[in-house]
């Protein structure tokens, strides 16, 4: 696949041996009428995906308690079973709602414009959706979303750029996480962010950790910069 493509045209070009194309279709068409029900709404939609684990509703807890008194702020969450995320994220103070999959290995479209009449869109200024946490599956699915943020964590491996490719195409930023064990593991980000931006040269980064608060400016300014931009759009 050529890396000459931007995260968001492959997104809507990409076809996977083992998904159905009728499917895809149909999520591409609830995809767009989603991002047209941001856009009347001026709600900045940022898709976040990464593995099982690597800190995606600790970072949306640190991100809450950072910005929900800037900006409103609400987050729905994707998993296999269990409402526990959401319960994490509403103890911060702000609207989430948690979509239990059954079982499912993604969010599809159709999953979040069931339950977008939850959410007070026109008061809304940032909404979030945590995906379902592998690198495969979730790749595949436009939600409709402004952009789409990858965690990496430093216990995964600096190799998962050039093995999971598509997830590392089809995102804008890439969140190398939790930073703070890098004195402990055998990690380069240097060389994780060349693997990345092979793949997708566009890729933004920057580094993160939860634990210290490393690059959390970066990442809350780079937020608000982009929900500038749409209100002012
Ligand atoms: N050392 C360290 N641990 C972290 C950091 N962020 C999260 N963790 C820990 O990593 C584990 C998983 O964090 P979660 O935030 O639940 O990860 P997740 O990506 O939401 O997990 P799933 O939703 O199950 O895919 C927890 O034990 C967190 O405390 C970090 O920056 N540094
Ligand atoms: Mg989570």
């Amino acid at each position: 696949m050529s890396v000459e493509k931007s995260a968001k045209a492959a997104r809507g070009t990409i076809q996977c041996e083992n998904t159905n194309i009728n499917l895809l279709k149909a999520n591409d068409f609830v995809a767009d009428i989603i991002r047209k029900e941001m856009a009347k709404h001026k709600t900045l939609l940022v898709n976040i995906t990464s593995s099982a684990g690597s800190g995606k509703t600790t970072l949306m807890q640190k991100t809450a308690e950072r910005l929900k008194d800037k900006l409103t702020m609400a987050v729905m969450v994707g998993d296999l079973e269990t409402e526990r995320d959401a319960a994490r994220i509403r103890e911060t103070g702000i609207q989430a709602l948690q979509i239990v999959t059954g079982g499912i290995c993604h969010l599809e479209s159709q999953m979040i414009h069931q339950v977008l009449d939850q959410f007070d869109l026109e008061n809304i200024d940032l909404l979030f959706i945590e995906n379902v946490g592998n690198l495969v599956c979730p790749a595949s699915f436009d939600l409709g979303e402004d952009y789409r943020v990858t965690l990496m964590a430093t216990t995964e491996g600096d190799d998962k750029p050039k093995k999971y490719p598509r997830m590392f195409l089809t995102s804008d930023l890439m969140l190398v996480s939790k930073a703070d064990l890098l004195p402990h593991l055998p990690f380069s980000v240097e060389a994780v962010t060349k693997d990345a931006r092979e793949v997708n040269h566009e890729l933004e980064m920057i580094q993160i950790s939860s634990i210290t608060e490393e690059g959390l400016d970066a990442w809350c300014d780079w937020l608000v910069n982009k929900v500038n931009q749409k209100q002012e759009a």
